[in-house]
């Protein structure tokens, strides 16, 4: 392009004063605008006429690659048909095909789906139902939660507060009473560059005996925990660490929920987490992927025991005071429809799998570069941890996502990791392509 249509194409921006952005150096970035203005594919699109390789899939969410077709068009006709009904004591026939396509994708004994609108509001959603699902059977005492450090479960009082994410908890006061947290299993000493999971490290779940003896069983509702964790950096859960954590949950009478917001829907190469790592929670939340990350939906999948304890009060009674204006919401639910159906018929999962390996080669190459201390993968998630710049934490990371900005790739960064979770539709060549960006990145 020209430098006279690269100027054109600038003065081309919005005013950027009035919005508030979220998660953003807001003053950073109005001095330094990044917009993307259309995407396709593995490919988003600059607002400056640059083309760059998606290697982040949106923010973990766009699994079927940008602007699929099939997608597109079944969102276009749901808004010619029907482009909202009343969400409550009224229904629509997509949301209800979209809970069944859900379920038969889910583990065995996963049999019910409630709509919410984002990862945050399906925890949320799951935390509620953990401490009425109690109540109702009469052990209304189980009103305490147990999550993990560097847990990431969205923004939201109940996601905060059983999160582990300092930043994000700092700011808000005291948050929910009567949580508590488990050790997360990042160790560095003994688990640095492990291909897939870590084999050190399932005896961090023991903790959760401390912790459940220390509150007495009787008042803990549940335990939440990402099967992997994403947002702080892809750390894995050590081989037997999820299944401990089932394991101690059951003889305490204690609900397990996995947040599967980033984990679900190909990211491991299976459906789900849960079934990749053969544990089945009682809860299991999801959004982003659900649709492709292009209409905002989350839910909660429940196991048949939790929906049952609910149906018990008189017929015609809410049994569940919780819901949210746009649960279901049509354009969410043809979105969902069309994006599971893809995923199926065009082998993403599989393609996730295969993928995945090339991208573990790829990702561990790149230990030996300047700053490289870690380097974890599974399926098709990865991370690259740097040493920190002294004093300037976060800084680092940022360098490379800038410079891997300016050769042509996005990436993200959490503290000073780099993360990876391309679409599912990736290639060898695109994979080859982010790794070779990287190696450049780190050695500048
Ligand atoms: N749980 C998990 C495990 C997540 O990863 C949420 C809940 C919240 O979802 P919503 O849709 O409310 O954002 C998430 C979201 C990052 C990043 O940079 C990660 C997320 C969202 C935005 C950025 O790692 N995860
Ligand atoms: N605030 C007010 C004043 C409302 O009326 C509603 C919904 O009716 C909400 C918040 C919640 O909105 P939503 O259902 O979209 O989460």
């Amino acid at each position: 392009m020209s430098n006279n249509a690269a100027e054109q194409l600038q003065t081309d921006l919005p005013d950027l004063t009035a919005y508030w952005m979220p998660f953003t150096g807001n003053r950073y970035f109005k001095q330094h605008p990044r917009l993307i203005t259309s995407a396709k594919g593995m490919q988003c699109f600059t607002h400056d006429g640059r083309a760059l390789l998606d290697a982040v899939a949106g923010l973990w969410c766009c699994n079927a690659g940008h602007c699929h077709p099939k997608i597109v068009e079944a969102i276009k006709a749901q808004a010619e048909k029907l482009d909202y009904s009343m969400a409550f004591q009224l229904g629509h026939p997509t949301a209800f095909e979209l809970a069944n396509k859900l379920v038969k994708m889910a583990p065995e004994g996963i049999d019910y789906a409630f709509f919410v609108n984002s990862g945050s509001e399906s925890v949320d959603t799951a935390l509620k139902m953990a401490l009425a699902y109690h109540r109702l059977r009469g052990e209304g005492t189980r009103t305490r939660f147990i999550g993990r450090e560097r847990g990431y479960h969205g923004v939201g009082f109940g996601g905060i507060s059983v999160g582990g994410m300092s930043p994000n908890r700092k700011m808000f006061g005291s948050m929910l009473p009567g949580v508590d947290h488990l050790p997360h299993t990042h160790d560095l000493e003994h688990n640095a560059f492990s291909r897939g999971l870590p084999t050190w490290g399932a005896h961090f779940a023991d903790e959760l005996e401390r912790i459940i003896a220390l509150h007495d069983p009787s008042n803990v509702a549940a335990v939440i925990v990402e099967p992997i964790s994403g947002s702080a950096g892809v750390l894995l859960p050590p081989q037997g660490y999820l299944q401990r954590l089932r394991e101690i949950c059951d003889r305490h009478g204690i609900l397990l929920i996995f947040d599967e917001v980033i984990t679900a829907f190909g990211r491991t190469g299976n459906a789900f987490g849960s079934i990749e790592f053969g544990v089945t929670p009682d809860l299991m939340t999801c959004a982003k992927g659900l649709t492709s990350g292009t209409v905002p939906m989350g839910a909660v999948l429940a196991q048949g025991h939790i929906y049952d304890a609910f149906m018990t009060g008189p017929d015609g009674a809410i049994e569940f005071f919780h819901g949210y204006t746009y649960s279901g919401h049509p354009l969410a639910a043809a979105a969902g429809c069309a994006t599971l159906d893809v995923y199926e018929s065009e082998g993403m999962f599989d393609n996730a799998r295969k993928m995945g390996e090339v991208l573990a080669d790829g990702l561990h190459s790149l230990k030996g570069e300047p700053n490289v201390i870690d380097v974890r993968n599974y399926g098709l998630l990865g991370a690259v941890e740097l040493t920190p710049i002294d004093g300037q934490p976060t800084a680092r990371a940022m360098q490379i996502f800038r410079d891997c900005y300016d050769h042509g790739v996005i990436i993200r960064t959490t503290g000073d990791t780099l993360a990876f979770s391309p679409p599912l539709i990736i290639d060898e060549k695109q994979i080859e392509t982010i790794i070779e960006t990287v190696r450049r990145a780190l050695r500048t």
